[in-house]
């Protein structure tokens, strides 16, 4: 069976990931590499429903770490099964803009979640969908606000923790590049558009070699 590939997105919030994707978009079709784009918590009806309900509930009780924990993976069950798995099954390429990383850099690093039980739901609903290549937009995360401030959108639920939060979240990004050299090829994001995008292509030839 022909078997796509997938690339995952990662980083800290305003590194730059979804002005990354543009250039990405290109890269591919100009190889006219049939490529599916997506994204994470998302990607299908009902994950984007989820995503609503992590990213912007309306509610004055708090989300519990182990509910946000377990709506993450609940919203990947969905995106896996009805998104991803058929699109690398037909052979497509698939670029998601997070993945399972981003819950041990986020709800491990940032919420403290002990790693077994996110180890446990990992190979329980991603299993062997794993990503072939993982793009980290590394960033200092005052550099991410500041950027993020510049956009003008309001802050997410998430966006709205402390900077110690997010100094976890890349601590944690930062240990997994570090003992999966192979698969996580670290990005500057703290550069300019076209120093990230030079760093983008080199990645992406190397790793097309590859395929
Ligand atoms: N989450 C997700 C979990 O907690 N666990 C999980 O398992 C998963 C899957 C999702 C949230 O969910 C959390 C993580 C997140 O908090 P998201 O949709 O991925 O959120 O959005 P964010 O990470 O919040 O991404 P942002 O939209 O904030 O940032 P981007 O996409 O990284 O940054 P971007 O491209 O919008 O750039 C930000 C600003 O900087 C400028 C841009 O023009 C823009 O204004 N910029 C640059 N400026 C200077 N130099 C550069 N090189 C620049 N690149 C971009």
């Amino acid at each position: 069976m022909v078997k796509g590939k997938l690339i995952t997105i990662e980083g800290g919030e305003g590194a730059g990931k979804s002005t990354a994707l543009a250039f990405i978009k290109r890269y591919f079709l100009q190889r006219q590499i049939n490529c599916l784009f997506t994204r994470e918590p998302g990607g299908t009806e009902i994950a984007e429903q989820i995503r609503q309900l992590i990213l912007h509930a309306l509610s004055d009780e708090s989300v519990l770490p182990e509910t946000e924990l377990l709506l993450m993976f609940a919203a990947r069950a969905q995106h896996i099964k009805t998104c991803i798995l058929p699109a690398l099954e037909s052979g497509q390429f698939v670029v998601s803009d997070r993945y399972v990383d981003a819950s041990y850099a986020y709800q491990g690093g940032g919420r403290g979640m002990d790693n077994q039980y996110i180890t446990m739901l990992d190979k329980w609903i991603v299993g062997d969908v794993c990503p072939d290549l993982t793009l980290l937009f590394d960033i200092d995360p005052v550099l991410g606000f500041e950027r993020t401030k510049n956009r003008g959108a309001s802050h997410d639920r998430i966006e709205r923790e402390k900077i110690a939060f997010f100094k976890r979240v890349r601590e944690r990004y930062l240990e997994r590049a570090q003992n999966d050299r192979g698969r996580i090829k670290i990005i500057d994001a703290s550069q300019t558009v076209a120093s990230v995008e030079k760093q983008l292509e080199a990645v992406l030839d190397a790793f097309m070699m590859t395929v």
